[in-house]
């Protein structure tokens, strides 16, 4: 009897240890191939001085992919697992950035169903979590370019998104996607009001702020009044710069603002580029986009490309014809997404561990 009652003692401790493992598993961040995943290798990223560092304070390096607006219909299909699955372990990207764009078509502050916007981040930011990708939430403004237009939603959105999330080491927050029409200290009031929201929820996420005259680093031309006038006082906050290969004022101007910037130490982070022109159409221009990869690559800028959609542009990575929402071939790849994909593959292979 006492013998009985010892066996099935063993057993149940036997059953016990193996619904502990199996309830362990699936938790643990290990892709298909067996890898670990990039949040599980990196972890918490923060800024040290021009740089993003990793967990362990190494200088980490975002390639990313940044959706079309999550409230169009050539950019919501797009916002699902197999999708930043197929992204992460056939194209090498690491990060993934959900574009919401605040006025235009439905935009969140425009007439669009904001509970319905933000499930689809909410499942987008749990897409990326448990794939172990990291994630920028893009408050997406553009025609409305002062980014104090939509300042009150502005809060109440990153009020309810950093409370959310203040627990997730992946999600990073892009506060005004590309400022235009207003100068560097109406951005910075407006950031600095941001990040005073964000920051009462969550003390580390790193924030992008973005930049004067969509992203230029300072108005048009050779002006750098952000790498001048950084924001004072705060950890964690990196600065936007956004370019299009086939856009030739970018070329002619931009890598000088770069070389300035780092110069002055100021974090950059390329949270949106293009290989077209600015207007996402038309050629796209590779000899410029090769360049401004050396550039980025030697001075450990993140970069996202635009944009993961099927829309008729040549900004777009997939073929228009393209139905597919995850597992593309590369006959389903536009040539930006074509070569894109073997960029940011060659680049996490060089980078090997590191990547
Ligand atoms: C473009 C989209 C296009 C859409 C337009 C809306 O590619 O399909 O009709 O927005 O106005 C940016 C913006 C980004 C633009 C992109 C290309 O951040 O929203 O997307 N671009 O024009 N800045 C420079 C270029």
């Amino acid at each position: 009897m006492k013998k009985l009652s010892s066996r099935i003692l063993a057993m149940l401790m036997a059953v016990a240890m193996v619904i502990s493992i199996i309830a362990i598993v699936p938790q643990m961040p290990v892709s298909a191939a067996g890898k670990k995943t990039p949040v599980a290798v990196h972890g918490r990223l923060s800024v040290k001085g021009a740089d993003l560092v990793d967990s362990k304070g190494k200088k980490f390096q975002l390639r990313g992919v940044s959706t079309h607006g999550i409230n169009w219909d050539v950019g919501q299909p797009y916002v699902n697992k197999a999708a930043f699955k197929t992204l992460r372990d056939d194209w090498g990207v690491n990060a993934i950035r959900l574009a919401m764009y605040t006025s235009e078509y439905n935009g969140y502050c425009a007439g669009g169903n904001k509970a319905n916007l933000r499930k689809l981040i909410d499942k987008g930011v749990r897409y990326a979590t448990e794939l172990g990708m990291y994630v920028i939430i893009d408050w997406h403004i553009l025609s409305d370019g002062n980014p104090k237009t939509n300042m009150s939603e502005a809060k109440k959105f990153f009020n309810l998104m950093s409370k959310r999330y203040k627990k997730n080491k992946n999600v990073i927050y892009e506060i005004c996607n590309e400022p235009n029409g207003c100068d560097w200290s109406t951005i910075k009031s407006y950031a600095t009001q941001i990040i005073k929201t964000i920051r009462k929820n969550d003390k580390k996420a790193v924030i992008i702020v973005g930049t004067p005259t969509w992203c230029q680093l300072g108005s048009d031309g050779t002006h750098n009044e952000v790498a001048d006038s950084p924001i004072k006082g705060q950890k964690n906050i990196m600065y936007s710069l956004h370019f299009y290969a086939n856009e030739w004022a970018h070329s002619e101007y931009l890598p000088a603002k770069v070389d300035y910037a780092r110069k002055k130490k100021l974090p950059i982070i390329v949270s949106e580029f293009g290989l077209s022109a600015a207007n996402g159409d038309g050629g796209i221009n590779k000899t410029q986009a090769n360049k401004w990869f050396k550039k980025l690559d030697k001075y450990n800028i993140s970069y996202f490309c635009w944009s993961l959609s099927n829309k008729n542009e040549s900004a777009s990575l997939l073929k228009s014809g393209t139905t597919k929402k995850s597992k593309w071939k590369t006959s389903d790849l536009s040539a930006a997404g074509q070569y894109i994909r073997k960029k940011y593959r060659a680049r996490k292979k060089k980078l090997g561990s590191k990547a």
